[in-house]
């Protein structure tokens, strides 16, 4: 087609049909009108190839690249006799070590700034949750007693640098998983070392002439998987609550309409904790507020986008203006005069969008810069050098701005930064903190089970639109939803993260959330802290009443409008956590094949979760609320039970006061 009639094709879609989101809408309207490209519009524009999409081709060597047919998975091998099952496994091996390297590459990092704190290098951050990292220390048998609080955190430095690295043995934090689960791990020789070393191992049995057994194979995927999840991960957000504080619920304001016309915008978009804390040092110094004043600014209005934006949401109550498919929308308006990115995440499309509105735009991180934009480097020992030019170019920015400015007006406010910690304790007050009385809850029927939602948006999918049908569908049945990553904005910009949504909840949620005062949507933080929801699930488990193994449990887990490789690697630590995982969009696997099947069905054949598809998210929810009545049946919970009563939280009302 030639680019004329792609461009006619495209303007032919309605917004309405590529998002929900009204801010979204308004600004793809605008950018069509400006004539400035999308990633929804390229999306359009480029079929998804078919023999990718389903993992039936092999590039691993040069005897190929080899196509196999989809349709007829089982019609021929590749060149050097690769069976369709060790094409997709292999495949599907090398994108959970991708997604478990950036989550394990992140926590690295988040390890590197521990210890520079730790030894004193590093005085621009400092240790904020003196009770985590003590808890931390005994997880890891580390002695507290009355050592001195900085020696304890060199030895948990040491140990978790060492956790990353582990050439044998088990990774620390199993021991946090219920004993059953921890037992079918060694059963299935799936129990991982350190995240390097599983990564290393898993590139090394994907490559040409290695491991040829899609079984064999899939051991090795998921404790690759396990290693992201509890350890590169768990790590991650274990360090990140040491350093940046343990979220407890807070409120905040989505949407883009937190940008503010008459102020200095600026956006940080991508992973990392540390550069956005930095910046907030620079948008609170008064010189620099004094320097967009003098040119006319109301002040400097710091706004955040995708993960790093939902961990300072979490424990600060930044605004966010929007997920991962309205990061190029938002430069759109106009208004925002500086986005700086870190890791992760970043469409390099985000460059033209930025040029044709006059946004500066800059990479900070070593490990990712953007061809054609301004890097300036962000050094964790001077942090300030960075930010502060940020927030110095924004300023000049501002006082140069020569595009008109259009900010969708819509803002929605949502409670944020829930914690398993934090749910133990309001559960449970202050004395009594613990999971029992969400067990009872889910024992005596109330709430019918639990489900993560979770992951990103898409642009071959309406976005937010499965996230918000799915979730809605969820807790009109009774379930309690947890969330992290994008899927948290899109719920939140439906309204469903206020204690207000608990009038949309079945009966019986409707009736435990009125009582704790909470949403039936809990927001848990970015992707890195879906190791919340897995320590969430093993105190569950401990809790007693709701079985042995995590794959007793009446949960469930999905991604419906996923992207990355990182939530593949994601999907498969629940998987072989024990939690029943369903992915919408595009399932990256043949059907009818035996390594689909193995996923699908063989897994839970050896006591783990599965995997499970669906694109619409009604159907998404009845499969989660049937597996989560299924468990329940198990478990004895569909005969009716006694009734118990909800601890009374006179006393965490009163300590709060
Ligand atoms: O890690 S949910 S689009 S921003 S990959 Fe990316 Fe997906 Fe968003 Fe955070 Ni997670
Ligand atoms: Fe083809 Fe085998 Fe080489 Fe893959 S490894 S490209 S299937 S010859």
């Amino acid at each position: 087609m030639s680019d004329e009639k792609k461009a006619e094709k495209l303007k032919l879609i309605p917004v309405s049909d590529l998002t929900i989101c009204e801010s979204t809408q308004e600004m793809l309207t605008k950018a069509r009108k400006d004539g400035v490209e999308t990633a929804f519009d390229r999306a359009v524009a480029m079929k998804a190839c078919p023999i990718g999409a389903k993992s039936a081709c092999c590039k691993h060597c040069f005897m190929g690249p080899c196509r196999l047919n989809a349709n007829d998975p089982y019609g021929k091998v590749g060149v050097c006799g690769a069976t369709i099952d060790t094409i997709q496994s292999r495949n599907f091996g090398r994108m959970v070590a991708a997604g478990t390297a950036a989550h394990t590459d992140h926590g690295m990092e988040m390890v590197k700034l521990f210890r520079a704190v730790v030894e004193g290098r590093n005085k621009d951050y400092e240790i904020q949750d003196t009770e985590k990292l003590l808890e931390v220390a005994e997880m890891l048998g580390i002695a507290t007693g009355d050592r001195e609080l900085m020696a304890i955190a060199g030895d948990v430095a040491t140990e978790l640098e060492r956790s990353y690295t582990q050439l044998e043995g088990e990774l620390p934090f199993l021991k946090r998983a219920p004993q059953a689960t921890q037992e079918m791990w060694r059963k299935e020789g799936i129990a991982p070392r350190g995240a390097m070393r599983e990564i290393m191992e898993c590139m090394h049995r994907t490559h040409m002439g290695m491991d040829q057994d899609y079984e064999n194979i899939m051991k090795q995927i998921s404790r690759t998987a396990l290693a992201d999840g509890w350890g590169g991960s768990m790590a991650s957000t274990e360090i990140s609550d040491i350093l940046f504080g343990t979220p407890k619920p807070v409120q905040g304001e989505v949407n883009m309409g937190v940008l503010k016309e008459d102020q200095v915008n600026i956006i940080i978009h991508g992973h990392e904790p540390n550069l956005f804390d930095s910046i907030l040092a620079s948008v609170s110094d008064p010189k620099l507020i004094e320097k967009a004043k003098a040119v006319g600014a109301k002040g400097i209005n710091l706004v955040g986008m995708c993960c790093s934006g939902l961990e300072m949401l979490s424990r600060r109550g930044i605004p966010h203006a929007g997920n991962f498919m309205s990061t190029e929308a938002v430069l759109v308006t106009g208004a925002v005069d500086a986005m700086a990115v870190d890791v992760q995440c970043i469409k390099q499309g985000l460059a033209k969008v930025a040029e044709c509105y006059g946004t500066r735009l800059f990479t900070t991180n070593p490990r990712a810069h953007i061809e054609g934009v301004t890097h300036i480097e962000f050094e964790e020992d001077d942090p300030r050098d960075c930010t502060d030019l940020v927030v110095e170019m924004a300023i000049k920015r501002y006082a140069g701005r020569n595009v008109p400015v259009q900010i969708p007006k819509r803002r929605d406010r949502g409670v944020f930064g829930f914690s398993h910690e934090y749910i133990n304790y309001m559960l449970g007050g202050t004395f009594r903190g613990s999971y029992v009385p969400l067990n009872d809850n889910i024992i005596n029927g109330r709430i019918r089970g639990v489900a993560g939602v979770v992951g990103c948006t898409n642009p071959r999918v309406k976005q937010d639109y499965s996230h918000v049908e799915l979730v809605k569908e969820l807790i009109k049945n009774d379930v309690l939803v947890v969330q992290t990553g994008c899927s948290q904005i899109s719920l939140a910009k439906a309204g469903l993260l206020t204690p207000e949504a608990a009038a949309l909840a079945g009966p019986g949620l409707r009736e435990v959330c009125e009582t704790v005062g909470i949403p039936p949507v809990l927001g848990l933080g970015a992707c890195v802290d879906n190791s919340r929801i897995l320590i969430a699930c093993s105190e569950m488990v401990k809790a007693g009443g709701l079985g042995e193994s995590i794959a007793d449990l009446p949960v469930a887990g999905a991604a419906p409008e996923y992207m990355s490789e990182k939530a593949i690697a994601i999907g498969q630590y629940f998987v072989a956590s024990g939690v029943y995982t369903l992915f919408g969009v595009t399932f990256p696997i043949v059907e009818g094949t035996k390594f689909h099947d193995l996923l699908f069905n063989g897994l839970e054949k050896k006591g783990m979760g599965k995997w499970g598809f669906a694109t619409d998210p009604h159907e998404m929810a009845r499969l989660m609320i049937a597996h989560i009545d299924k468990k329940r049946a198990a478990l004895g919970l569909d005969k009716g039970t006694g009734e118990r009563v909800l601890v009374d939280m006179a006393d965490r009302r009163a300590v709060e006061a």
